[in-house]
């Protein structure tokens, strides 16, 4: 008797029918003369890391015009860095500095 084994290997996929979308870092500068964040508007997706270098010799902050839209950081120190999450609702959301007539916006758009 001949006892024949045939063995199917079925290769599994992974199911990866999209390129996951990696987050990145969008990095915005408070700059000096006049002061203002650089730049200006910024498109991020969700979930990516907003990270704000004041490099100006004094204080600042970096608050959302509507309350709550993302942290506020009050006040971001001379030298200092300060990151955020990109929230999940698409749509702009501007924000301000306090002590300055310093405006800006970040364009939450869809990856
Ligand atoms: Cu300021």
């Amino acid at each position: 008797m001949k006892l024949s084994l045939f063995f199917l290997a079925s290769a599994t996929t992974l199911g990866l029918c999209c390129d996951p979308v990696s987050a990145k870092t969008v990095s915005i500068s408070i700059m000096s003369g006049p002061f203002r964040f650089e730049p200006q508007s910024v498109d991020a997706n969700p979930g990516d890391t907003i990270t704000w270098t004041n490099t100006t010799n004094t204080q600042h902050t970096i608050s959302p015009d509507q309350d709550g839209a993302f942290p506020e950081k009050d006040p971001i120190e001379s030298k200092e860095t300060y990151s955020i999450t990109v929230p999940a609702n698409v749509g702009p959301l501007p924000y301000h500095c306090n002590f300055h007539p310093m405006n800006a916006t970040i364009n939450v758009v869809k990856p």
